[in-house]
This record gives C-alpha cells, sequence and structure tokens, in this order.
C-alpha cells in the first residue's frame, strides 16, 4: 500500500502554531489519513514516548500506521509501526535490526547517489527531498526540484515519499513527477482552516 499523504507530526512546528500533538492527531484522524510519522528534534525519549502513546490512543482501531523519526529504539518501546531514519542517522540496516522484519523502515535522501544506496537496502520505501524551498528544517540540503523527483523515480521500484515545501497547491504536480506519496509538515497547517479540512484536501486532490 503506498497511501498517497503522509502526514508528519513535528513537535516544533506544532509548538510554533500553538496546536497540541492530539489536536493536530484527531484532525487527521478525522480526515481518514492512513500514514502519519512523528518528529521531535528536542524532545527526551520520555518526551518522546509520551507523545508517542498519544498518537498511539488517538489513532488506536484505525488502520493508519504511525512512523517514528530519527530513533529505531523508541519506535519499538513505543509500539510504532516503523522508523524514519536520515542520513545521519542509523543505516537502514542497522535500523532494520532494532526494529525487525514486521515494522517498516525508512530512509531520507537527497541526491541521486542515495538513492540508489537506499535502493540496495532492507528500507521499505524512500524518501527523497526537500523538492521545493522548506522553512521547517534546519540546514536543509539543496532543493531538488520536481526533476530531482523524476530522477529519483528512474532509480527505485520502492515507494517514493516526496518531502520539503508540499502544499496543497504543489502536491498533484509531485504525484505526476512520479512520487506515489507526498510528505507535508507546514502544508496541513494553514490559518483559519481546521487540519482535517486541510488534510482532507490533500487526499481529495491527489486521488
Ligand atoms: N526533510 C526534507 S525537507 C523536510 C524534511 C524533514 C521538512 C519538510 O517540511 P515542510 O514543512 O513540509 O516543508
Ligand atoms: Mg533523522
Amino acid at each position: 500500500m503506498r497511501p498517497r499523504l503522509y502526514a508528519i507530526a513535528d513537535a516544533g512546528v506544532l509548538a510554533a502554531w500553538g496546536i497540541s500533538l492530539e489536536e493536530f492527531a484527531r484532525g487527521l484522524r478525522a480526515a481518514g489519513v492512513g500514514l502519519v510519522q512523528y518528529r521531535d528534534k528536542t524532545g527526551s525519549p520520555e518526551e518522546v514516548l509520551r507523545a508517542a502513546a498519544v498518537l498511539r490512543d488517538v489513532f488506536a482501531g484505525t488502520a493508519c500506521r504511525l512512523i517514528l523519526n530519527d530513533r529505531a529504539d523508541l519506535a519499538v518501546l513505543a509500539n510504532f509501526d516503523g522508523v524514519h531514519v536520515g542520513q545521519d542517522d542509523l543505516s537502514p540496516e542497522d535500523a532494520r535490526r532494532v526494529v525487525g522484519p514486521a515494522k517498516i523502515v525508512g530512509v531520507s535522501t537527497h541526491t541521486d547517489e542515495q538513492v540508489r544506496a537506499a535502493e540496495q537496502t532492507s528500507a521499505d520505501y524512500i524518501a527523497i527531498g526537500p523538492v521545493f524551498a522548506t522553512g521547517t528544517k534546519s540546514n536543509p540540503d539543496p532543493v531538488i526540484g520536481l526533476v530531482g523527483v523524476r530522477h529519483a523515480r528512474a532509480l527505485t521500484t520502492k515507494p517514493l515519499v516526496a518531502i520539503g515545501g508540499i502544499t496543497r497547491a504543489n502536491a498533484r504536480s509531485v504525484i505526476e513527477a512520479g512520487a506515489d506519496s507526498v510528505a507535508a509538515i507546514s502544508g496541513l497547517l494553514a490559518e483559519g482552516e481546521s487540519v482535517e479540512q486541510v488534510a482532507r484536501d490533500f487526499l481529495e486532490l491527489l486521488r
């Protein structure tokens, strides 16, 4: 299954918007989002586990898969469905050793070379980006554009997730460039609109 929308709940972004994780997650759930990542670049391990438990509760009884950013060990402890590693985290193979064969391992890539390398691993999906300029990531890699998505598509048959600056306005073009899914962080937040409505819009325009 390759869900079209990969919603990322980023602790820092939610704090900046003054939205609780629970409220955000309830919006995603109401919209029927099928894949959610929790990303916290500053929290302690126990804080991350507490947040993970909130997500587990909100999505209980749904088929939504929950992925933890960076930390394979905490993904297991939180009973999440998988882990997402970047180029500076555990390698996909080491993450796989921690989470086991049944869980999802995703890996971030930023260049053709990294996509080629990720293709040779047991990663279940490959994320490529930043597609567009993003204010969410500190020290982002160079923007790859839709042409970078097309390159990545040609280099892997694994599910391809595009990330970075993706909004409702450009999401369709990213899928047309060959991505299976679009990941969105700040693109899910819009002044005066509910998370549920924005997520519903994404799902509708990506159908
Ligand atoms: N990896 C590449 S860009 C990015 C990550 C984690 C941040 C994307 O955030 P946004 O708000 O969807 O542009
Ligand atoms: Mg990481």
